[in-house]
């Protein structure tokens, strides 16, 4: 009977969804009357209340929005080589994309989560995953560059990452896939038993956020799929979704669905912490890179580690626990008391919330319900605070807004649904066009969220903007949430694919924006700090050029006796020191991307002159009613030339 309702309503919704693919916003755009208008929005020169950032999903970055305007501001280079900047393509940044497998100018960015105190946003800096080559790179919410990457071994997939602990003692990486660890060559499907998952904890240095990993829980194989930090009452505490736990390595979507219940894993990382300071332990080869940007050298370097703290979760009685929870769930979220732990069973029509005081009481009864490879199992009924009966179908994430209410999207339904914590009753839906994923609230993953507007990202478009071919960017919805209904209130492209995000007041942010580079601080060892400095020596075949740039010149801007078969080293110092005039750099020919450099920062670009002739270089940047007279040649002699180094400004 049960199972009748829920195909029919299947059925219903695929219906409706296709529906609403040719028929237009149906009831989305009289839903707008015009004071939903108003609230979204910003007049012209007027500022956003919050800033948005998403994650750019296969673009490997993060965007940057406002809201509630939903307008664009940036795009922040992390995992992926961009060309608007010259990050990954400069000298100075493609350190930043080393890993033990060599250069990797790509990722999959999934978690953005920016850095807490006591609980609470703080606005320091933004972490955020990359899937694919495994690594958590942290973002500087000063400059909104990229100042850390560090790769994390004994990993694939590194999807239930990165979040951070409530005092962002740790930013925690946990693998989706299973492998063999440490790798080596054996049969798949002797996976069973065999390959692990490992979770990692990477402590953050209070001072400058510099990144450790200090040690790896080696689990069973499952998937694990999603976590959330304890907060509060469970600070010490990390949660996982687990998929997979019937360790299938072939067919997945049948094979790990089989159980009726999979975990959430608990996880008491201070127990760990304790014994890893008592020397517990297991010291493991393993190659990774960290890779750090220097603010004040404006370089990057890449230092491969060698070796990693693995610790058996056996090891450390009362540390790991599992606690049953229904039909694969996928988002795992603890809600702003820390009491909460929400498993959102992707394939179940409902959410299972847990209690963590249910579920100390639990391990303190020892009420065990058998183990997982020595991991005890708590019983369902001990630990299960409450069954949100949502009526929506997938389920996958859910946020909070501080005032009691959780919010959690259905991607199946294609829906939000708001309800309310400890009665689990449901207060209100509200339709996303289409197809919603994660959705977001700025704080909505702290102790202390801003509960004004929730941000829907979906990931099917359709008739949502003009057609643009057979790919159109994401929709992102806005609503209202301020009353006791959300409203709908603006919809927006986003760029890539943003799963999660991460939102602030601008209030906390804007005021320490970063807006020029101190020339007198450029430590760079090849800057120019005066103009009457720059140069071009040849060291070999190597030629470097020192080079100024001023509105509206490079100095120099005619060089001579550069050869075929040189490396010519553009290293190029912005003496601007006015807000937002950066210069740029690009040169024919070159197999790379132009540069563009902020004020007082000095970058550098390489260029192997292959052809003969006298070649030009420009600024690429708009930067002043004389931008297009920034330009320059240099003149390439044969290979067999003798023609001496010589530069020259204006002469
Ligand atoms: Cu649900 Cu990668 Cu958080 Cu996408 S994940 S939606
Ligand atoms: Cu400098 Cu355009």
């Amino acid at each position: 009977m049960k199972k009748y309702k829920f195909i029919v309503t299947l059925l219903g919704i695929t219906a409706l969804i296709a529906s609403c693919g040719n028929q237009g916003n149906g009831s989305s755009n009289g839903a707008l009357s015009s004071s939903a208008a108003e609230k979204a929005y910003v007049a012209p020169g007027e500022h956003d209340e919050f800033y948005a950032f998403m994650s750019g999903g296969y673009s490997g970055n993060i965007t940057v929005y406002g809201l509630p305007s939903g307008r664009m501001f940036k795009e922040i280079p992390v995992f992926s080589q961009f060309p608007t900047s010259g990050y990954g393509y400069s000298e100075e940044t493609k350190p930043m994309l080393n890993t033990s497998f060599g250069f990797v100018p790509w990722d999959d960015s999934h978690h953005p989560d920016i850095s807490q105190t006591k609980g609470e946003l703080d606005g320091r800096w933004i972490f955020i995953n990359g899937n694919n080559t495994p690594r958590i790179a942290r973002v500087s919410l000063s400059t909104f560059e990229t100042e850390e990457i560090i790769e994390i071994p004994n990993s694939a997939g590194n999807h239930s990452s990165s979040f951070i602990t409530e005092n962002t003692e740790y930013v925690v990486a946990g693998t989706r896939f299973s492998v063999p660890v440490p790798q080596r060559d054996m049969p798949i499907n002797e996976y069973k038993g065999n390959f692990k998952g490992s979770l990692s904890f990477i402590s953050v240095a209070p001072e400058n956020g510099r990144l450790n990993l200090e040690f790896q829980l080696t689990m069973p194989g499952f998937n694990y799929d999603l976590s959330h930090p304890g907060r509060g009452k469970s600070h010490g505490w990390f949660f996982f979704t687990t998929y997979n736990t019937e360790e299938a390595n072939s067919l997945m979507e049948v094979n790990s669905s089989q159980n009726d219940k999979d975990f959430i894993a608990a996880i008491n990382w201070k127990k760990v912490e304790e014994y890893v300071k008592n020397g517990g332990g297991t010291l493991m080869p393993a190659e990774y890179a960290h890779n750090v940007y220097d603010e004040h050298t404006h370089t990057a370097t890449s230092t491969m580690k060698k070796e990693v703290l693995t610790v058996n979760p056996l090891d450390v009685p009362g540390a790991v626990y599992f606690l049953p929870t229904p039909k694969s769930p996928h988002g795992c979220d603890v809600d702003p008391s820390g009491q909460y732990i929400i498993g959102n069973g992707k394939l179940s029509a409902d959410l299972t919330v847990h209690s963590f005081d249910k579920m100390i009481a639990a391990i303190e009864g020892k009420k065990f319900d058998g183990e997982a490879y020595g991991i005890p199992i708590l019983k369902f009924e001990d630990v299960l605070a409450g069954v949100v009966k949502s009526g929506g179908l997938g389920p996958l994430h859910t946020e909070f807004d501080g005032k009691g209410n959780a919010y959690t999207t259905f991607f199946i339904s294609s829906e939000v649904v708001k309800w309310k914590l400890g009665t689990w009753e449901v207060l209100d839906r509200q339709a996303t066009f289409y197809s919603v994923g994660h959705l977001m609230i700025p704080g909505g993953n702290s102790a202390k969220p801003f509960g004004k507007y929730v941000v829907a990202m979906n990931k099917i478009t359709k008739d949502r903007y003009l057609p643009v071919g057979p790919e159109m960017e994401h929709s992102a919805q806005i609503y209202d949430i301020s009353g006791d209904k959300m409203e709908l209130i603006y919809d927006f492209p986003t760029h890539g694919e943003p799963h999660y995000a991460a939102g602030i007041p601008a209030d906390m942010l804007a005021p320490k924006s970063k807006k020029i580079y101190r020339l007198d601080e450029n430590k760079h060892p090849y800057a120019v700090l005066n103009p009457a400095d720059a140069r071009v020596e040849r060291d070999g075949n190597e030629v470097h050029v020192y080079m100024s740039t001023i509105r509206s010149h490079f100095t120099p801007d005619n060089i001579e006796g550069v050869k075929v078969g040189d490396k010519v080293y553009f290293h190029i110092t912005n003496h601007e020191q006015d807000f937002d005039v950066p210069h740029g750099f690009a040169m024919i020919g070159q197999n790379t991307s132009e540069l563009l450099v902020m004020p007082g920062q000095t970058k550098t670009s390489v260029w192997e002159p292959k052809k003969v002739g006298v070649w030009p270089f420009y600024c690429t940047d708009f930067c002043s009613a004389l931008h297009q007279e920034m330009q320059g040649y240099v003149r390439v002699s044969p290979a067999s030339s003798d023609l001496p180094i010589s530069f020259s400004l204006g002469d």
